[in-house]
């Protein structure tokens, strides 16, 4: 099975709650990132809270280690589970998130590559690799690798192993779900269910595929 993960980008608090509330049933996780969070506040971590699933929190935090460590301080502390965090900034900086979640029973997972076509002019020459061994070397739980390349997910897979990837770019970015389901333990999905007519329909189809 693939877990369904829902991005809910909706810079509307009611409108975000009522779209995870009717997609609930079909999809495993939620990840909140930035267009959310800035415009709802942390609490919506609380409000998020009923429908059960985990709580993913995409900061992509890349800043020193201190600076790190307060931030998933806040993140864990708001009732999320997991938190996303870049590798770039290196192992110091990464094992500062991974280290915090994991006092908090969280999770951390880091980008080893992005989705979008501008991540290829810094992520190339084996920096991915090396961002996804990284993950390894910290005790990361997993990283973030893109579905728009399946190929390069076939690859990090190499590198990772048994830990998770959770892979986002499905649809809108022009990824394809059947290319990628089979290669990774989760896909991150958002306008493809957040802004179809009728999200819950979506993302009920979308599941079938993952299970
Ligand atoms: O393209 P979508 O609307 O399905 O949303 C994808 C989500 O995953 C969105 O929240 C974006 O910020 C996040 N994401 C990527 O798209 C690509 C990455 O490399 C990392 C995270």
């Amino acid at each position: 099975m693939t877990e369904l993960i829902l991005a809910l980008d909706v810079p509307d608090r009611k409108e975000a709650l009522n779209i995870a509330e009717s997609c609930a049933p079909f999809i495993d996780a939620i990840k909140v990132g930035y267009p959310l969070v800035l415009s709802s506040g942390l609490s919506i971590a609380e409000d998020l809270a009923s429908p059960g699933l985990p709580l993913i929190a995409d900061f992509k935090v890349a800043d020193i280690p201190n600076t790190n460590r307060l931030i998933c301080e806040v993140v864990f502390s708001a009732g999320f589970d997991a938190v996303i965090a870049h590798g770039f900034v290196g192992a110091d900086a990464a094992r500062a998130c991974i280290e915090v979640a994991h006092s908090h029973s969280g999770k951390a997972y880091i980008v080893a590559e992005m989705s979008h076509p501008g991540a290829t002019e810094f992520f190339h020459d084996g920096v991915a690799e090396r961002i996804a061994a990284l993950a390894v070397r910290c005790g990361a739980d997993g990283i973030i690798a893109p579905a728009t390349r399946p190929e390069r997910v076939a690859r990090l897979r190499e590198i990772v192993g048994d830990k998770a990837i959770y892979s986002p770019g499905i649809g809108a970015q022009g990824g394809d779900l059947d290319a990628v389901a089979r290669l990774v333990d989760g896909v991150i999905v958002g306008r493809s269910i957040y802004a179809a007519d009728d999200p819950a329909a979506a993302a009920e189809r979308l599941s079938r595929i993952c299970r």
